[in-house]
């Protein structure tokens, strides 16, 4: 077995080395930051500790656990509470100069703005910051990724009230104020879009609000609600944007971005009807939160379509968004197709944006799909969309600086593989070089990328799928919690090293 075992490694990594010829990591900026990315619910457990709050998570997991692949939760997770300064010697390790994370808030704030500070939290977040300076790695802060408190939940049904501003004004100002000396890159929200799709769409994630035919659930309406949370999230977003720059920024001298999640969309045919669809596919995801940073309105097409159901900016909320951004974060995984539903029918699902129909996304055309699928049914294996995505963001916001904040590769746990098996993940380090060659193409074409992170540097919880699929450059044994280097965490030290010694 083990003379197997070299021939397939020797044999998976050929193609590999033709591809790393051309991955000439000098061509990334000076400046770059190489990092990896996490978010508090999926790391931290300690759920309860030193006086945190409970979350929209922490109450969803206990409450109605068969809603979780594996019934599992975020209790312990992988317990970077305790192990984060095991975890920054594990960054060390593989040579990365940054690290995203994201603020837990209810271990921040218990109650949102309804109750005291927890110091406790503070004091936590005080330490992973200075314990990464102390290693010469940049902390890279979410203020939201997904999780709230379970209050702000509890008293208005949290993005939907206008109130819930006030509660993430609360939450930046907070951040800014205790850790902005040292923090020096900030986002306001990790993937609004799949928020409001998830949990006021498709209703299978916190606040679960949704109506049929989008899914089912008793409480909701799918055809609205998405888009007054997300607008409320954007003014959330540009009320503490303006915080940061009007009491903050001049002094610490950090820069403030929101990160989207940015499937690329390619069109099923040459059709112009296909290739209408494509674009508003884009508008109603991507460009629905960052033409409003950005240029101050929704996506002419959305207010085309949506009419009066897309609430409106007034003159104040138009002042507060010209604050815009500094960056924008993409997380690109996977591509897809999308077919128009307007000319022709489709079948009304969770993907369409309204009932009749406005497009239809598929990863299949003909049968055939569109990059390698993976073990994990929505990630196909597409390196040509992250150069196009990036390309497309570029030229629709004006050359705005882009970090690549998310991309990885995931895999379904097979609880009887092999150290072995689990360990040589050929195919994560695959995925790694054909994004970074594919990215450096955009890059070499002008577009101004100064950082990559790559989900994930452990396994971890991944939401609605609990422990059952698996990103990390390093294994988590959840037994354990020992963590294990796989081949990609090698690969992508060496691949910084290089980085390092040819700049
Ligand atoms: O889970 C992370 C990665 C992996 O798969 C990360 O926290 C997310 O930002 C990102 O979206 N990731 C991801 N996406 C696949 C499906 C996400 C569902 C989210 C539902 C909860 C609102």
């Amino acid at each position: 077995p083990f003379i197997n075992f070299l021939l397939l490694i020797s044999l998976s990594s050929l193609p590999l080395r033709a591809l790393s010829n051309r991955l000439d990591p000098s061509h990334l900026p000076n400046n770059f930051l190489f990092g990896t990315a996490s978010s508090a619910y999926q790391y931290e457990g300690a759920y309860l500790s030193d006086g945190k709050g409970l979350s929209d998570w922490d109450v969803l997991t206990h409450r109605t656990p068969e809603k979780i692949k594996d019934g599992s939760n975020g209790d312990i997770a992988v317990d970077q509470y305790h192990h984060y300064q095991e975890d920054i010697d594990l960054m060390e390790a593989i040579n990365v100069n940054s690290y995203r994370f994201s603020i837990s808030w209810a271990r921040v704030l218990p109650k949102g703005r309804f109750g005291e500070i927890n110091y406790g939290g503070i004091s936590y977040y005080n330490r992973l910051i200075n314990a990464l300076l102390l290693k010469g790695i940049q902390p890279f802060v979410t203020l939201s990724h997904f999780d709230l408190p379970e209050e702000i939940v509890y008293r208005y049904g949290s993005w939907l009230s206008p109130e819930s501003q006030e509660d993430f004004i609360y939450l930046a100002d907070l951040c800014f104020k205790s850790f902005g000396d040292r923090v020096k890159y900030w986002t306001t929200f990790n993937e609004p879009d799949n928020l409001v799709t998830y949990g006021y769409r498709r209703g299978e994630a916190p606040p679960f609000r949704c109506s049929k035919p989008f899914g089912n659930c008793s409480e909701g309406d799918s055809e609205k609600e998405p888009y007054v949370a997300a607008h409320n999230i954007i003014l959330s977003h540009a009320a503490a944007v303006y915080i940061y720059r009007t009491k903050y920024q001049a002094e610490q001298g950090g820069k403030i971005g929101i990160v989207m999640h940015c499937d690329w969309y390619e069109p099923i045919s040459n059709s112009m009807a296909d290739k209408k669809a494509t674009e508003r596919a884009r508008s109603f995801t991507n460009n629905w939160f960052l033409d409003p940073i950005i240029f101050g309105e929704y996506p002419p097409i959305m207010q085309k379509i949506l009419g009066n159901i897309l609430p409106e900016f007034s003159s104040n909320d138009k002042e507060k968004l010209k604050s815009g951004l500094d960056f924008i974060g993409i997380n690109y995984y996977t591509s897809y197709y999308v077919k128009d539903c307007i000319y022709s029918k489709c079948e009304p699902g969770p993907w369409i944006t309204r009932t009749e129909g406005l497009f239809e996304q598929s990863a299949l055309k003909d049968g055939v799909p569109i990059g390698k699928p993976t073990s994990i049914d929505w990630q196909y294996v597409y390196p040509q969309g992250i150069e196009k995505i990036v390309t497309y963001v570029k030229n629709r916001y004006n050359n705005t600086p882009i970090f690549i904040t998310e991309n990885g590769y995931g895999e379904l746990d097979k609880p009887n593989n092999t150290e072995e098996q689990y360990l040589n993940d050929f195919n994560r380090k695959n995925y790694m070089v054909g994004h970074l060659d594919s990215l450096l193409e955009a890059i070499r074409k002008g577009a101004d990328v100064r950082g990559y992170f790559v989900w994930s540097l452990l396994d971890n919880f991944e939401w609605l799928q609990g422990y059952t699929v698996r990103f990390g450059l390093y294994h988590v044994d959840y037994a354990t919690l020992k963590r294990t280097p796989r081949l990609s965490a090698s690969w992508y030290k060496e691949f910084i090293a290089k980085h390092k010694t040819e700049t």
